[in-house]
């Protein structure tokens, strides 16, 4: 039988999930969805038969019918629904963030030891992407010797109104948190935001671009410039600097073309497009592991350490400081 999906947010993602899942995967369909916009809610899944409205994502959490839940609202809201996911002993895919605070992921951790059973999946979909999956290949096998330093960019077009300073660490470089964290199989011990000269296509109330610097365990530096008012594209760029060599993040394949005495390819403009694959692969993987009762994605553990980094990089945001990361060891439970 099809596993049977509750999603809570239609928005942006909510909607690409919600289509991917009904139209293009295998092995689950749609049957409840909710958003605090209820009327988007309804358009959304006014083509998927049998889907209907309910009004909170608690209803969908606790209705009879839904085996699995789906988290993609705003990311503040995580945690209310991951905790009642839990409470009502049912799976979770959550978009990333997982919590917005270490003490809100620290909450969502403890919860699901004490459930005595993995329930929840992060969607850190940067590890099921082709291009960072074969740069992990050549840091593992030694090609470039050992990584000493990685360098990273997070450009993207441009932000709305409501998106804020803090943001930039919670719901943009969370995922070079993460995929850089699994990429050195190494965590950070302390993070420093510098905050170059302001772009004048900034709203007012956002520092763009900043800089983020980490230091590992095993010290390595990792620098990751965020700008999210690049204009030009959605461009996610790596380099792993090693001891005997470089290696990059592969662009997305495009079409060379020589055109108006020009030699080159288009640029993304959407974050939609450029990990279009690695969603379909992390949301397959996700519906089959969860049929057999499973859970082989980033877990709540992932989702935890990368929120008490982005913590750090927030305080460090205001502080100007560099501020310690505490290390601390991956309990049994998620071993
Ligand atoms: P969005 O603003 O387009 O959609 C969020 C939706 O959630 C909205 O429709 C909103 O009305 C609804 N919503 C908010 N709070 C709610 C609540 N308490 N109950 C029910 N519905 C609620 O935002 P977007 O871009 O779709 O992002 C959603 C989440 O997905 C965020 O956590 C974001 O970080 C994540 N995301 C992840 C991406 C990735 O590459 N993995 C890409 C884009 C977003
Ligand atoms: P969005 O604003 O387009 O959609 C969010 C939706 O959630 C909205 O429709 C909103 O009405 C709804 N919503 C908010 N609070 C709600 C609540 N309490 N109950 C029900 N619905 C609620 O945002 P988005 O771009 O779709 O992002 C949503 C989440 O997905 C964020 O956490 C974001 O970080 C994540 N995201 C991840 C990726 C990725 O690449 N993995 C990309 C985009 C967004
Ligand atoms: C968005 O939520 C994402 O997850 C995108 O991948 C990221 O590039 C963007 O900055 C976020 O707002």
């Amino acid at each position: 039988m099809a596993l049977r999906v509750g999603v809570i947010g239609t928005g942006a993602i909510g909607e690409e999930h919600i289509r991917r899942i009904q139209f293009k995967l295998v092995g689950a369909e749609i049957v409840a969805v909710t958003d605090v916009n209820l009327e988007r809610a309804a358009e959304v899944i006014k083509d998927i038969p049998g889907a209907r409205v309910e009004k909170t994502g608690q209803a969908v959490i606790e209705a009879a019918d839904v085996d699995a839940i789906v988290v993609t609202s705003w990311g503040a809201t995580h945690e209310e629904y991951v905790l009642g996911s839990i409470a009502a002993g049912k799976p979770v895919f959550c978009e990333k963030p997982l919590a917005t605070t270490a003490a809100g992921a620290k909450r969502i951790v403890d919860a699901e030891m004490a459930a005595g059973k993995k329930l929840v999946q992060v969607g850190f979909m940067r590890r099921y992407d082709s291009g960072y999956r074969m740069l992990k290949e050549v840091v593992d096998n030694g090609s470039i010797g050992d990584s000493l330093i990685v360098h990273c960019a997070h450009r993207n077009p441009e932000v709305g109104e409501s998106y804020m300073t803090d943001m930039a660490i919670h719901d943009t470089v969370i995922h070079e948190i993460d995929v850089i964290r699994w990429l050195l199989n190494d965590d950070y011990v302390s993070a420093q935001v510098l905050m170059p000269k302001k772009t004048k296509n900034a709203f007012s109330h956002l520092s763009d671009p900043q800089i983020v610097l980490l230091e590992t365990a095993e010290g390595r530096r990792v620098d990751v410039e965020v700008f999210v008012n690049a204009k030009y594209g959605y461009d996610i760029q790596c380099e792993v600097v090693g001891e005997e060599g470089i290696a990059r993040l592969p662009e997305p394949q495009s079409v060379v073309m020589r055109k108006d005495a020009k030699y080159g390819t288009n640029i993304l403009m959407d974050w939609k497009k450029r990990f279009i694959d690695s969603y379909d692969v992390e949301l397959q993987e996700w519906i089959d592991s969860t049929a057999k009762g499973e859970v082989d994605g980033p877990t709540s553990w992932d989702g935890y350490r990368a929120a008490v980094t982005a913590d750090a990089c927030v305080k460090a945001q205001t502080s100007g400081a560099i501020e310690a990361i505490p290390a601390e060891p991956k309990p049994d439970f998620y071993k």
